[in-house]
């Protein structure tokens, strides 16, 4: 597979400072299929410079001329679509259909949100007698996961340039290749040179050195709790602007007198597209004794259609092939009861997982209270509205959520009990413009939208 051997640095690609490379392997069938460079201190310095020589310039140019460089940054991501959703195939397994439909598509409507937003977004307001002004924060380092990995790129990338911030990306070491087209998108827009830099490299290492950069003034991280409690740490001790979006274990709330059906069935297609690498994936389905065990069984019918290598993909790596495979293991040693799947690979090559559901789930249950990020599903009980409640916010996460009710009213009056920064009420529509992040550890600040786009700025009061 086609890949630079350099940095996308100060608007061209150049070598990078050691010789060390990280191998990009095909999750579907444990080829490597190719090699980028593993950046360093070095790398991240040279970024860094070049963003920040790029800032006075970018900060300085109308809103309006941001917003046309973002559009054509949408436009060139647009041309390029196909060759993203084979990128993605390649390097994280999900199947063509899902590459194409989800990843290249989904970046393209974010992208064409914030060209529009740029352009009519308020960067001043009057309060009384003041003016405020909201001013672009600085340089930003994004530090951005594997599971959508043209998205969570966009979603850092393009408010931070509405804004008038200057970036540099380090995306996971998974899933290089698709932010290397990404940097061709931006050159191919031509964007001035050092508003986007890219530093591909390990976690410890290159982004280790971009987080900690005092050239750097905001930190937007995406990827697991722990990473990010160690980067707010280290963004706290420096008294910089971090955003941080974090686990999730969302909770699918069916309340008596919801078609059963259909939420069980969207339930399942929820946690399975993706392979279940979804942050806010509803992993915990939560229905009415009642009607359980005919819950139970629609979920299990409605997962066998999940067959690994057609509908469903590896996971991204045989490290998390592997930590998927112990919380399935985990709960049945807990005693949930298994109604599909399990802990077996069901292929012999690539990192695949079985399409698994729990039945008979505890709320306590470590299957109920850890982020898995693989295609399994927990089925919990509860007896009324308010147990259900309990069960939903017993967790320390609190990113996304679902309800099914007869009504919307009724699905809102829940929804706005649960501590959760976004429910889906009664199946819910996808809007690049709602605001995304989480409550509790899930964490800090928010993507997406306006919402997303006041991130990158900081507020400047002039007194008359
Ligand atoms: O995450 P990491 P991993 C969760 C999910 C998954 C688990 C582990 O539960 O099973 O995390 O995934 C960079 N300083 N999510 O190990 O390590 C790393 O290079 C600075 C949820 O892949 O957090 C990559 O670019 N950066 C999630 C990014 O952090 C560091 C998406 C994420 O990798 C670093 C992914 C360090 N010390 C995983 N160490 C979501 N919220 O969507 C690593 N990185």
């Amino acid at each position: 597979m086609k890949a630079h051997d350099g940095m996308y640095i100060g608007g061209r690609w150049r070598p990078a400072a050691g010789q060390d490379t990280i191998p990009v392997v095909n999750p579907a069938d444990e080829q490597v299929i190719a090699h980028v460079p593993a950046g360093g201190t070095e790398d991240v310095d040279a970024a860094v410079r070049a963003a920040r020589e790029a800032f006075p310039g970018w900060a300085a140019t109308p809103p309006a001329e941001r917003a046309a460089a973002i559009g054509a940054l949408r436009d060139a991501l647009v041309a390029r679509q196909e060759e993203i959703a084979e990128t993605v195939t390649a390097e994280l397994g999900s199947p063509l259909a899902l590459s194409q439909a989800v990843h290249a598509s989904l970046p393209v409507m974010v992208a064409g949100s914030y060209a529009e937003l740029a352009a009519s977004y308020a960067f001043e307001e009057k309060i009384g007698t003041s003016t405020v002004l909201l001013e672009p924060v600085g340089v930003v380092g994004a530090i951005t996961p594997w599971n959508y990995p043209l998205h969570q790129v966009v979603a850092k990338v393009a408010p931070a340039l509405a804004a008038g911030c200057t970036v540099v990306l380090k995306p996971a070491e998974d899933t290089p290749l698709t932010a290397q087209l990404f940097a061709d998108a931006v050159h191919e827009a031509g964007l001035p040179a050092g508003v986007f830099n890219l530093v591909t490299g390990l976690g410890p290492v290159a982004g280790q050195a971009l987080a900690a950069h005092e050239g750097v003034d905001l930190v937007s991280f995406t990827g697991s709790t722990a990473v990010g409690r160690q980067i707010g740490a280290t963004a706290g001790a420096a008294v910089k602007r971090v955003a941080l979006e974090l686990g999730g274990k969302s909770a699918n709330v069916i309340l008596p007198g919801a078609d059963l059906a259909k939420a069980v069935n969207v339930g399942i297609a929820n946690v399975m597209s993706n392979s279940g690498q979804t942050c806010s994936a509803w992993t915990r389905m939560l229905v009415h004794r009642d009607q359980y065990d005919e819950a139970v069984a629609l979920a299990a019918t409605a997962v066998a259609k999940y067959v690994p290598g057609e509908r469903v993909g590896p996971l991204v790596s045989a490290k998390q092939q592997q930590r998927v495979r112990g919380y399935i293991e985990k709960g049945v040693a807990e005693g949930a009861r298994l109604v599909a799947g399990g802990p077996d690979a069901p292929k012999e090559t690539g990192y695949y997982v079985s399409p698994t559901v729990f039945a008979d789930v505890a709320p306590e249950m470590t299957i109920a209270q850890e982020e898995i990020f693989g295609p399994v599903v927990a089925l919990l009980r509860y007896e009324d509205e308010d147990d259900a409640l309990r069960i939903a916010n017993g967790t320390v996460y609190g990113l996304g959520g679902a309800v099914w009710a007869a009504d919307d009213a009724t699905a809102v009056a829940f929804a706005r009990r649960m501590d959760t920064g976004q429910v889906d009420i009664n199946g819910g529509r996808f809007n690049p413009l709602a605001p995304f992040g989480g409550y509790k550890q899930s964490g800090v600040g928010r993507e997406l939208g306006p919402h997303g786009l006041s991130e990158y700025l900081q507020t400047k009061s002039l007194q008359f």
